[in-house]
Parts: structure tokens; sequence; C-alpha cells
């Protein structure tokens, strides 16, 4: 019986799909701009499939010949652009969440004509959320996560004598057990949204590497470099950074990594003078290079030190959702303007919220001078008690950490935002900032913990929450004045917080659709808004401890918690500029703030 037939046959390829594939666990190579690569950017063929269709047939495998036209032909399909999401390419797309199927083809350029016993490495900068990938008919692995770097070495799968056809399967359904999980009050955009590119590697590379100013003395630049391949034993690598008259010659031990500590005296990093220096590092002919700031921070008492002096982040939050038309950011020009109006709104520091962005928007911060907070999207309803999501979490914390380790724009890791407190999710996430500060000891760790509603007597709030003990700072959100009562008073509200920490407000604001003036006591009115923001600056002030304040948010962004027609039509209305990227009153409230603040 052909339900039957149907039925073995699926059994036989779960199990055979579940003996070939690998997800994809380990963390992609350092600094990919630098290296060898062919660009597979472009228009991609796609096949929407709601049905899963596409697991049960052989639309992955290798016949792309046009002979089997039943259920899919790549070749007449429509096309998506790379780096993209799906969402806001084709209007069919706008809601969908669920399995979508990308097709390029690429021939090797000369340039990745390969030497002898070079390596090849299939790199994502990143696809939202689980995605499964095929060369040429061969299965190359898998991943999960819809924000952080992978990659796959597909050395023995590419043809260099003819097309390549890369096939990949993208899934943004939510899970109950994935990160972020079923609810988030931003947009599930769904697909490859960052570049796909081939690298090429000597069958011995550097493969990772850390250079940074020691924590405890600013005239030592220590770190390690770690190489993979054929032979990593005793390998001679040159480090140099020539505008410090550095060029030291370094050998690997029998793993593969060597350590070096090295004495300097560089121009430091900060937000006014964001120096950054070249930094090479040569292995058998091949160099990497890197451009690197030099910088410390740290906390001593409730004070934020840069390079040992105190600093106030005057920030914003930031999507990674362009500026004027609300797509995810998938360039240069994205990234810039979305930086750009952070600085002209008086800031020295970002919460890229609520994941990981980009790599070029953080290296664009370290440029123009923005620190940074960068988090995984720990976010509302995570599974705490679930082993899965917990290496999950660790996955996603290692390909932050280890994609911008050497930028000296972040200041803070951040692990979760807003997560209601009970036991099984302290302990999750006290362990997780363990494993941050394993990965990196020489940056903060925090989260955004939330306040809900918590009043120790009239007008004076509090927040309780035992995770603070694993964290550097006391950051924390609220909505005083638009969730929680009223923006007046703000006026006689008083914070009874821990007195030996920085006290950092990672949200407060309210919402506007721009051009809407009915009122300063109206919902959605831009001088509701700009008066919220002015209300909540009289307390915010008096909080003793202050290190650090960044309203909700810069720019109105999607989501698909919003749907007051009219106002909100499937947007977040918090942003101190409009989806249009025009400026809203609460702007100059907050410009005024950041320029009286940031030192
Ligand atoms: C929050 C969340 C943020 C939301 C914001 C809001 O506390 O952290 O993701 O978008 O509130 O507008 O409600």
């Amino acid at each position: 019986m052909k339900t039957n037939s149907i039925t073995i046959r699926q059994v036989v390829l779960v199990f055979f799909m579940l003996m070939v594939q690998h997800v994809s666990w380990a963390q992609p190579m350092m600094n990919i701009s630098s290296r060898n690569v062919q660009s597979l950017d472009g228009m991609w063929k796609f096949i929407i499939d709601p049905y899963n269709h596409g697991d049960w047939s052989y639309w992955h495998d290798q016949k792309f010949d046009g002979t089997i036209l039943q259920d899919y032909d790549f070749d007449t399909s429509p096309e998506l652009r790379v780096p993209g999401d799906w969402n806001t390419q084709r209007p069919e797309l706008y809601f969908y969440e669920g399995t979508l199927w990308y097709r390029t083809k690429f021939n090797l350029q000369s340039s990745m004509q390969r030497k002898e016993d070079s390596k090849l490495f299939l790199h994502f900068g990143a696809a939202n959320y689980k995605t499964k990938v095929w060369l040429n008919g061969k299965s190359v692995g898998e991943h999960e996560g819809g924000y952080t770097p992978f990659e796959f070495d597909v050395t023995d799968k590419v043809f260099s004598d003819k097309d390549n056809s890369l096939v990949v399967r993208v899934n943004n359904v939510r899970l109950a057990d994935g990160i972020p999980t079923y609810s988030t009050d931003w947009w599930n955009y769904g697909g490859l949204t960052r570049s796909v590119c081939l690298v090429e590697t000597s069958p011995t590379y550097i493969y990772d590497y850390s250079v940074q100013l020691s924590k405890t003395d600013s005239k030592i630049i220590n770190g390690w470099i770690r190489l993979k391949g054929n032979n990593v034993s005793g390998q001679k690598v040159r480090l140099s950074i020539p505008e410090l008259k550095i060029n030291k010659i370094l050998e690997s031990g029998t793993d593969g990594s060597v350590g070096f500590l090295l004495k300097a005296k560089p121009i430091l990093w900060t937000p006014e003078n964001p120096k950054l220096y070249t930094v090479n590092l040569t292995l058998n002919g091949e160099t990497i290079s890197d451009k690197i700031g030099f910088r410390t921070i740290s906390v001593q008492g409730d004070k934020i030190l840069l390079n040992g002096k105190p600093v106030f982040l005057a920030g914003v939050n930031i999507h990674e959702e362009t500026l004027n038309d609300s797509r995810r950011a998938t360039c240069a020009e994205d990234d810039s303007l979305l930086l750009c109006a952070a600085k002209e709104v008086g800031c020295n520091f970002v919460r890229l919220a609520h994941y990981p962005h980009n790599e070029d928007m953080v290296r664009l911060a370290d440029r123009i001078g923005l620190m940074v907070w960068s988090e995984i999207p720990l976010y509302w309803g995570i599974d705490w008690k679930s082993k899965r999501t917990y290496s999950l979490a660790v996955n996603q914390l290692t390909e932050m950490i280890s994609r911008d380790r050497n930028r000296a724009s972040v200041i803070i890791w951040s692990i979760a935002n807003e997560t209601s407190v009970n036991r099984e999710r302290t302990e999750f996430l006290t362990n997780l900032a363990g494993e941050a500060r394993k990965l990196d000891n020489t940056r903060l760790v925090s989260a955004a913990l939330q306040n809900v509603n918590k009043q120790l007597a009239h007008n004076v709030y509090t927040v309780e929450d035992p995770l603070h003990e694993a964290l550097d700072i006391f950051s924390f959100n609220e909505y005083i004045g638009w969730y929680d009562n009223t923006k007046y008073a703000c006026d006689s509200i008083t914070w009874v917080l821990p007195e030996n920490k920085p006290i950092v407000i990672s949200e407060f604001g309210a919402g506007a659709r721009i051009g809407r003036h009915s009122g300063k006591d109206a919902y959605f009115s831009e001088d509701n808004m700009a008066d919220v923001y002015r209300h909540q600056f009289v307390m915010l002030r008096k909080i003793k401890g202050l290190a650090g304040t960044m309203p909700w948010i810069l720019k109105d962004f999607r989501s698909p918690h919003r749907m007051l027609s009219g106002i909100q039509d499937d947007f977040n209305r918090k942003g101190v500029l409009s989806d249009k990227g025009e400026k809203k009153q609460a702007w100059q409230v907050l410009k005024d703030w950041n320029e009286e603040h940031r030192k």
C-alpha cells in the first residue's frame, strides 16, 4: 500500500539524516573578513515549504537537472536576496514562520582554486533559526540559533571544475525549548539574514586569537593564538603591531596554542578617541590582519571604570532593524545609519538588543567610539528546566563571545533580558554567567533584570532578584509612566537598590505615533512620550550610583505584539525616531540628558 511504503521511506530517511548530519556546535574561525573569501551573497532561488514537503523528497539532493519536475523546480522558482530577511522581500512572506528552501549555484573563483591541501569552509554570518545545508547533494551539517555565525568544513564536497549547487533549508518556527522561545517583542525575521561565503585556509591555519590590554596593567598587551589543522604543534607565528613597534615570533605548543605578554604603551581606546591599531598575525606567509583597540573596563563600588576612570553609559537601545525601511539590517550603510543616529542623540553607548547584531555593527562601534552591550536572546518564557536549552544558551554565548572578543567597544556581555525570578532560572543564569567569565574574564557580565512593580512602601521601589550576585552591574528595566504607575509618580519615587554596585537602567520609555499630538496625557501622543522622559529623568537623577541609562528605543520597530490599528500597525512605537527615521519630540529630551551625562 502507498501509505505504508511512504512510512517506511520516511523512517529510513529520518534514520539516514540522523546518521549523516552533524550539528555545528564548534565556534567558527575568527575574523573572516581578513581571509581569502568568495562571497556567495546575491539572488538565491527559493521554495516556500509550509508542510516540510522537501524533507521527504529529494530537494536537497543532486537532482537539479530539470528532469524531475514533480513538486519542485529550483530553476523556475522565484528569488530572494541574500543576505536579507524573507519577510520584507515578498508580501506573501511577511508573517511567514516555517520552512523555506534556498539554492544558489557557484563556480569556484580563481583565487579559491586550491593550492594543494588547502581547506575550504562554508561560513554563515547567521540564519534564523534552524539551518540545514547540502552541498552538491551531500549533507554538510546543521545549526540552531538565529543570530550568531557558524561554519562547516566542505573541503571534500566542493567541485573545482563544475557548477556547485548549495541548498539550504531554513526554518524559523518558534520552539518551546528554543532561544528565544515563543514570545518576542520583535519580528521573527526568517532566512539567511547575514552573508554567506566560502573561506579558504592553509592546511594549518590561525583559527582564533585574543589580543587585549591586560586587566591589571595597562602597559601590557596579552593574549593567545590558537591554530587548527594538520600540524599545529611547533609552528612559528609572527605577531606584529607596527605602530607599537611590536614584532614577535611565537611558537605554538603541542595543542596548537600559544600565549603572550608584551610590554607596550598604546593610546587607550575611548569613545572620544577610538584609537585602533593594526595587528598582524602571520603563519607560513599567510597574514590575518585586524584593527584592535586597547582599553580596560572594570567596576569599583558603584562606579564603572573605563581605563580606570569613571564613565557614565549615556545610551540607547537598538534592534538590528534598518532606520528608514524597517527590515533586518544587512549592510554597512544600514549599520552606519543606526549607529550614527545613536551618536547624534548624544550617546557614548548602545545596548544591541536582544541578540548579537552583525559583526560589522560591532566593528563600526569600535571605529566611531560607541561602547556596546551585547546580548544573547534569553528572553521571556525560557524553559529553564531543559538541558537542551542550557546547552543552546552556552553555544550562543560561545559564538557571540568568540566572534567579538577582540572588539574594544564591547564592554558588557549580557546573558538575559527580563526573566522572572524562580529557582531554576537563577541557577541556570548563574551558571551561564560563570560560562561567560570562563570565555572572557576581561569584560563585565550583566543581564537586564525586571522590576515588576515592587514597592516597599508608597512610591518606594526596589528590585528583588538574587541573580544580581552573579553579575557585575545592577541593571534593570522599568516602565514607570507607561506600564506601571503614572509619569507624575516619578517626581516622588525613591529607589532602594544595592549600594555597592553600579546601577544601570537598561530600559524605560513610552510609545508615540509620529505626528500625533493629542495632548500631554494621551497614550501614543508625542507630547506624552516626551513628558514621560522628562519625569523619568527627574526620578533617575536621584538614584545614588546611577552609572548608565538606555531608553527603549532608538526607532520604532516591527513587532507581532503591536497590532493597534492606525497607531501601531505592527510597530512597537517606543522609538525616539519613527519607523521612517523621523525625530519625535522625545529625541531632544534624550539628547539633552545624554549630553549632560556623558563624560
Ligand atoms: C521590555 C522588553 C522589550 C520590549 C519593551 C516594550 O521590557 O525588554 O523587548 O519591546 O519592554 O516595549 O514593552
